[in-house]
């Protein structure tokens, strides 16, 4: 599958929002894939990403290998590490950790990656990744050791996704973190969205379909989630095609 980024550019010029399941490969056990992207493939998302912060070596390729029997939608790996980097898949977000200032997620596993990455058809997404402030510690907090933005400083969050804009990533993600208590709120993703001219991704504690349209209306390009479907696949029903 091939033309990932384009693709995401014309949904956004027809006005179409995107949604991204989110797929954490050390929490599914393979026998309910099956039963789990059927749920996927009859309702309004449109991509699934796969990922963790800490996911054990060969589980991602094992996961998106039977995930792709599934499914037509494309996979995109949303990778806590350099191991979690499979040619099974369609893209990678290559993240660039930009609220923090841990070299290793700003720099350090990209150059480890590249070996990787050289020999695969991977198509490669450069992401600006902020980690902003949600009420509790998150595993990327923790796993990056990097300290999120604070929710309140919003010209920090603004000039922090310019910045990334300014560097050539091609995606922007305001990440609250999985299972965050608090998502991001809508006057900081318009805020962010009214500086951009590049896709906007929002994710982190979206448990409704109230939250996802109130993210969507305040300017989200594309919303993940995760936990949310991870604690009751019955949210699948809120969300038919
Ligand atoms: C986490 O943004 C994603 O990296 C999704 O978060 O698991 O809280 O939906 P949730």
């Amino acid at each position: 599958m091939k033309g990932i980024y384009q693709n995401i550019i014309t949904s956004i010029s027809n006005s179409e929002k995107l949604l991204a399941v989110l797929i954490d490969p050390d929490k599914m056990k393979p026998k309910v894939v099956s039963s789990f992207i059927s749920k996927v493939n009859q309702s309004l998302a449109t991509h699934i990403f796969v990922g963790g912060s800490e996911v054990e070596e060969g589980f991602t390729d094992a996961l998106v290998t039977e995930i792709k029997k599934h499914t037509g939608l494309p996979i995109i790996l949303f990778p806590g590490d350099v191991t979690q980097i499979t040619d099974k898949a369609d893209a990678i977000l290559f993240l660039s950790l930009i609220s923090g200032r841990n070299p290793d997620y700003l720099i350090g596993k990209h150059v480890e990656a590249v070996s990787k990455l050289s020999k695969m058809n991977l198509e490669v997404l450069p992401t600006g990744y902020l980690l902003i402030e949600n009420g509790k510690q998150t595993s990327v907090e923790r796993v990056s050791k990097t300290k999120p933005i604070k929710r309140n400083q919003i010209q920090s969050i603004i000039n922090t996704a310019k910045a990334g804009e300014l560097l050539g990533m091609k995606l922007i993600y305001l990440e609250a973190g999985s299972g965050a208590k608090d998502s991001i709120d809508s006057h900081t993703i318009s805020m962010v969205k009214q500086e951009l001219n590049v896709p906007l991704i929002v994710g982190g504690g979206i448990r409704s379909k109230v939250e996802l349209e109130l993210a969507f209306k305040a300017g989200a390009d594309l919303v993940v989630i995760g936990t949310a479907f991870e604690e009751d696949e019955s949210f699948f029903n809120e969300i038919k095609k």
